[in-house]
């Protein structure tokens, strides 16, 4: 009995693949007989159901599986596209680095340069010490002999450790003028280079602390080219004029403590 079983079971499993289920018991009956057909169509049918299972239980894992690489593959060129990025990020940061680095080296340059220039201030400052005298709270030097440009005149003030005279007060403003020599004209600190107008310290950057300009006409910006101040004599008197900075004044330099 056993035997016969088997044997039908191996000669069977083709008619699981016949389209019909009269076809397949029909086929069936005429193989093995009616009483094999009774105790082989069960089994049959449960082979059947499990061959379905099966493959709808390979379909959800290979579905499984495909979403997995789906998801794979998404995160497999969002990588790609992180790393290009990186990459990307990484050369313009090498550039940065380079221009930092450049600039650097031009401040240092330009530090030891101001240094030198600090140091070559002072020990001319030192040598001659006689050139600063006492008005008021402030040390000033009045250029008598030679007359420069305002920038000429600011460097020169700055190569004695010091600036052009910032007045800060109808005070300061009187004592300075004097001891200025009519009727020369000196320069003193306030500009309007930057703002039509708009006057400051060159010491502080700052808008001007104190203004006294004559006559009352000034600041007239004669010919549209008068941007830095001075001390004029006019009507014999002292007042303040914007005036052409290329003219040759002499001028007046200002610090706050001989050493
Ligand atoms: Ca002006
Ligand atoms: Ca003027």
């Amino acid at each position: 009995m056993q035997i016969i079983l088997v044997t039908l079971l191996i000669s069977v499993p083709p008619l699981l693949g016949v389209s019909s289920t009269c076809e397949k018991d029909a086929q069936l009956e005429n193989t093995c007989g009616k009483f094999c057909f009774k105790v082989v169509k069960p089994i049959l049918g449960h082979m059947a159901a499990l061959q379905i299972k099966t493959i709808d239980q390979e379909d959800k894992e290979k579905s499984v599986l495909q979403s997995k690489l789906d998801n794979i593959e998404k995160e497999l060129k969002q990588v790609k596209v992180d790393k290009d990025n990186c990459q990307k990020q990484s050369v313009d940061l090498q550039l940065k680095q380079e221009y930092m680095e450049k600039d650097l080296v031009f401040l240092h340059k330009k530090i030891d340069e101001h240094d030198q220039k600090l140091k070559d201030a002072e020990q001319t400052f030192k040598g001659q010490p006689e050139l600063f005298k006492q008005i008021g709270s402030k040390y000033y030097y009045i250029e008598e002999h030679a007359t420069m440009n305002w920038y000429a005149a600011a460097h020169r003030c700055h190569q004695l450790g010091a600036h052009l005279a910032s007045i800060q007060n109808q005070k300061e403003y009187d004592a300075i003028i004097a001891k200025l020599n009519p009727p020369k004209f000196y320069w003193i600190d306030i500009n309007d280079l930057s703002e039509e107008g708009k006057f400051i310290s060159h010491t502080t950057g700052n808008g001007a602390a104190f203004l006294n300009w004559y006559p009352k006409n000034n600041p007239d910006n004669y010919k549209g080219n008068e941007n830095c101040g001075s001390f004029w004599y006019i009507h014999k008197r002292y007042g303040m004029n914007d005036d052409d900075c290329s003219k040759k004044l002499y001028f007046i330099c200002e610090t706050f403590n001989v050493k």
